[in-house]
């Protein structure tokens, strides 16, 4: 085989992704807990006064809602520490039911303690708290991204928080049925007629992850946004199925051009909606796949660009 997933990911090696989020993810993990909290409570409310975020789903709040009953019931000091905790990833029952939750379990959870905290029902931030010198530079560097490098600094800060234990029961919101398809709207890619490119979208589109998987060979692979790939059907179905819900993939152009041995290497850009913010962030996205002779993915990246600059850069 002339390609292995390593080689595989050095494709369209010109992509420049916005380094500034890992970046900014490791500055702030660098900060103390109550630095990290009060530095994402004044980031989250400040989004919000040019962003929306929309309502967490009923089913997952369903699966966070005894541990938010279980907070909801403390002391303001209990609760200030249980949020520290989380940031800290102390062993603690909390904690580790957290770190068993999807990202979207994650998010709904600190969404509704937001609420609570707005309301009083939860310990707010200490009135007057001050950042850091470090943290207060860190907040400055949040407010310099792009709306979609933000969302993705926000999500990002969550995504570890919680103690990770080995064989626990990863815990996720329901699976939808997929979009009917006549309300399927297919997409048209600049550049790009490969039928598997353009399946690929579509499926994702309509939540038919069944279809989408069975585009992939069965050691193909999918990289998502600063991480690590993910390897074998198994392991993307399930990925699939616990993050990919109500996405909105708008891709815009693409050039595809024969790789060694009979494979295909294509990139696309475009923009990419999140069920949380829908319209309102266009987060500027890459695909860069490889198609083995039988026009399977054998490899997928997914990039978050570094600027709208690089929508057009479609170079080798
Ligand atoms: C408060 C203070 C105390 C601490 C905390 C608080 C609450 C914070 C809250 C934050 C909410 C943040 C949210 C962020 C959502 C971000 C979503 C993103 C989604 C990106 C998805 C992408 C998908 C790309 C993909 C594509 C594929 O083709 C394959 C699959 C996949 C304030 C209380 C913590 C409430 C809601 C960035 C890019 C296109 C890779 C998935
Ligand atoms: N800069 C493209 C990549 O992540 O490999
Ligand atoms: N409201 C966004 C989500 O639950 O995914
Ligand atoms: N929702 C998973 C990711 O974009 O990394």
């Amino acid at each position: 085989m002339p390609f292995t997933i390593d080689s595989a990911r050095g494709i369209f090696p010109g992509t420049l992704s916005a380094d500034a989020v890992p970046a900014t993810i490791a500055r702030f993990n660098q900060l103390n807990v109550e630095d990290q909290l009060a530095l994402i409570w004044f980031a989250y409310l400040e989004m919000g006064t040019t962003i929306t975020v929309a309502a967490p789903g009923a089913a997952s709040m369903v699966l966070a809602e005894n541990a938010l009953d279980q907070i909801r019931q403390m002391s303001f000091r209990e609760q200030s520490q249980v949020m520290c905790d989380l940031a800290n990833r102390a062993d603690t029952p909390i904690c580790r039911t957290y770190a068993s939750w999807s990202m979207n379990i994650k998010l709904g959870f600190w969404y509704r303690l937001g609420e609570w905290m707005e309301q009083g029902l939860v310990a707010p931030i200490p009135e007057g708290y001050k950042l850091s010198a470090n943290a207060a530079a860190v907040l400055l560097a949040i407010q310099g991204l792009d709306p979609g490098q933000q969302i993705t600094v926000l999500r990002n800060s969550v995504a570890d928080m919680g103690y990770e234990s080995g064989n626990v029961v990863k815990v996720s919101e329901p699976v939808e049925v997929p979009k009917d398809m006549a309300e399927r709207t297919p997409v048209a890619i600049e550049g790009v007629t490969n039928a598997t490119i353009l399946s690929y979208m579509d499926n994702m589109n309509a939540n038919d992850f069944d279809a989408l998987i069975q585009l992939f060979t069965p050691d193909g692979a999918l990289q998502p946004p600063f991480q690590k790939p993910i390897v074998g059907k198994d392991a993307v179905l399930r990925f699939f199925r616990e993050d990919c819900q109500n996405l909105k993939l708008i891709p815009e152009r693409g050039v595809a051009e024969p790789a060694e041995g009979g494979y295909t290497q294509v990139k696309v850009t475009g923009k990419v909606q999140t069920p949380w913010f829908g319209a309102n962030v266009g987060m500027n996205m890459a695909w860069r796949f490889l198609l083995d002779p039988q026009d399977k993915i054998y490899f997928v990246a997914i990039d978050l660009l570094a600027s709208p600059k690089e929508l057009l850069n479609l170079a080798r």
